[in-house]
């Protein structure tokens, strides 16, 4: 990268607003037999040139989005996510929080429990949510590809379940997450 290092870095902070009943937000699903539906969602890993604090870069995303898209499930649901990488870097998705019971290969650290995606190859991640609900988020797990990689996993209580709370009436999700302005992966690399 031409930019000099160490790179600055600058705190900012991501809010989401969306109605928790609008049930336009969910994918594409298919009834699956156990009480939850399957939900796809396609994860491309490409590079986009992002603009934030007046300053521009390429960077490794997916769908082209800083952050990553959102993905919604209710508790039971399969989650069946396509990634196929487009980029340089070998990436994995971790889907933090979630319990792989059964299915730990779909887990997502590289190098632990899958060797990671190279380029032009995909993997499909393909797992039940069990004893999870909440606002969780998913994340690239190798190297310093999660700087640019991640996003929500918001989990919805189960049909006709309550949540642990009076329902909102509204969610306001934040995410914090770093700028830099240079490549992260420039940075690691320098500093090993
Ligand atoms: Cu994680």
């Amino acid at each position: 990268m031409g930019a000099s290092l160490p790179a600055s870095s600058t705190l900012f902070v991501v809010v989401f607003f969306f109605a928790i009943n609008s049930l336009s937000v969910f994918p594409e699903v298919s009834v699956a037999k156990h009480a939850g539906v399957t939900r796809h969602y396609k994860f491309d890993i490409r590079l986009q040139n992002v603009t934030r604090f007046c300053q521009s870069k390429s960077m490794v995303t997916v769908n082209g989005m800083f952050p990553g898209p959102q993905v919604f499930a209710k508790e039971g649901d399969r989650l069946v996510v396509k990634v196929v990488n487009h980029v340089p870097n070998n990436i994995s998705i971790h889907w933090h929080g979630i319990r792989q019971l059964r299915s730990g290969w779909f887990d997502g650290p590289s190098y632990i429990t899958q060797c990671p995606i190279q380029t032009g190859q995909s993997y499909v991640y393909n797992f039940t949510i069990v004893g999870r609900k909440g606002t969780l988020f998913w994340h690239a797990h190798i190297s310093w590809l999660r700087a640019t990689v991640y996003g929500l996993l918001i989990i919805l209580p189960k049909r006709n379940a309550s949540y642990p709370f009076a329902k909102p009436h509204k969610e306001v999700p934040i995410m914090f997450g770093e700028w830099w302005n240079v490549d992260p992966e420039a940075v690691i690399s320098q500093a090993l």
